[in-house]
């Protein structure tokens, strides 16, 4: 009795200048994990790997469960569509790389209170799936649709909202095909593991992780735009708490660096041993095929370009990089920065917003070198 729930007109908090990293952004940590850095050599995440991020809590959906699919709103006819009948319509598979639209929001000041993401809310997947062009040409869009909501099966609470997980796309965006969104049945070729929405997700590849809704079991064209909170609430680039702001879409260049020799355990900074070094790492755009990646070995002062690895002409997932450093013994801070062929490149100073969204700020790797008696 007596209890309230957070208020949707409360803004998000922004942590006070000195303050920690309290209990509840460590249970959001540890129930949504990144990737270990180190996995980014793979060049497609083992699913284990891979970031998650739940808002509420992952469904429980036994193999045998039913799972109809229902297509409605400004349709010609409503679908309900079962797993043998997505499974009729052409399949396609497509390597996309994810990233949550709140990585590297812990590195920020002041630092928004959320989920704290320092630079690993990342992974790459090969998803298999129905275009949903082919499901909405099914159904037939009717006129006056605006937009596309899609609603998965996890439902909570969030600033007194209580809601179940929505988030809408633009029509021409859905019925598109430059990105090819997908309705996704499987990950790596094998069923959507629990934590990444099995049975059914949505995949826009080029777009931040809120995008993708997991668990999915409705889809709806609409003749307004969507207002749901996931929508206009959440997810906008907004300075101060009454700004309208603009929409969270696509993903921000950002290159990051396989984590080079050893770590120490609880610092995480980087040990190595003079001489050569291969640093190497990946690089992403979800706006425009990444087309430069610099790295710095002196904190930003100088750059050189890295080399790119072979293009497997997978547009809407990472590429690899390397650059060849002859480590001298001493502290030194390693950083990388990619930029796309739309001119977009990551900024050397935090890009701040409440949410801390969409910030691409270059990752920053100090790195000890040490000889092997343990000499800098
Ligand atoms: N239904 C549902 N879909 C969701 C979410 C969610 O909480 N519920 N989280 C979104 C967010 S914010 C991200 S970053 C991605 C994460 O996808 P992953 O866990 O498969 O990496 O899922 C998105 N889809
Ligand atoms: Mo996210």
């Amino acid at each position: 009795m007596g209890h309230r729930l957070a208020d949707v007109s409360t803004p998000a908090r922004l942590a006070a200048p000195q303050e920690g990293i309290g209990r509840d952004e460590l249970a959001l940590a540890t129930r949504n994990h990144g990737l270990p850095l180190e996995a980014l050599r793979h060049d497609v995440t083992p699913p284990g790997l891979h970031y998650v991020l739940t808002h509420y809590d992952i469904p429980y959906v036994p193999d045998d469960t039913p799972w109809p699919l229902t297509l409605n709103g400004r349709v010609r006819r409503t679908l309900r569509l079962d797993r043998a009948d997505l499974r009729a319509f052409p399949q396609v598979t497509t390597r996309v790389t994810l990233e949550c639209a709140g990585n590297g929001r812990a590195l920020l000041t002041p630092r928004p209170v959320s989920q704290p993401w320092l630079v690993e809310a990342v992974g790459t997947a090969e998803w298999t799936g129905v275009p949903l062009r082919l499901l909405l040409a099914e159904a037939g869009v009717g006129p006056g649709a605006v937009e596309v909501v899609f609603t998965g099966a996890d439902h909570g609470v969030e600033r007194g909202v209580e809601q179940d997980y929505q988030r809408a796309l633009p029509l021409d965006v859905a019925v598109g095909s430059d990105p090819e969104v997908l309705v996704a049945y499987a990950m790596n070729g094998a069923p959507l593991p629990p934590q990444h929405g099995r049975p059914l997700r949505l995949i826009v590849p080029g777009w931040y992780g809120m995008a993708h809704v997991k668990w999915l079991r409705e889809i709806t064209v609409v003749d307004e735009p969507f207002t749901g909170f996931q929508q206009a609430v959440a997810y906008r680039l907004r300075r101060d708490p009454d700004d309208e702001g603009e929409p969270v879409t696509r993903i921000a260049p950002r290159a990051l660096l396989v984590p080079p020799g050893f770590p120490d355990f609880m610092s995480r900074a980087r040990v190595v041993r003079p001489g050569p070094v291969a640093l190497e790492g990946r690089a992403w755009s979800g706006r425009a095929p990444v087309t430069r990646v610099e790295v710095s070995t002196d904190g930003g002062r100088t750059w050189r370009d890295a080399e790119p690895a072979p293009d497997h002409g997978q547009r809407w997932a990472w590429r690899g990089w390397r650059h060849d450093w002859t480590a001298t013994p001493g502290e030194h801070v390693l950083t990388a920065r990619a930029t796309d062929a739309g001119g977009d490149t990551q900024p050397l100073d935090q890009p701040w917003n409440r949410g801390g969204f969409a910030n691409n700020l270059v990752q920053r790797v100090p790195v000890l070198c040490l000889d092997e008696d343990g000499t800098a």
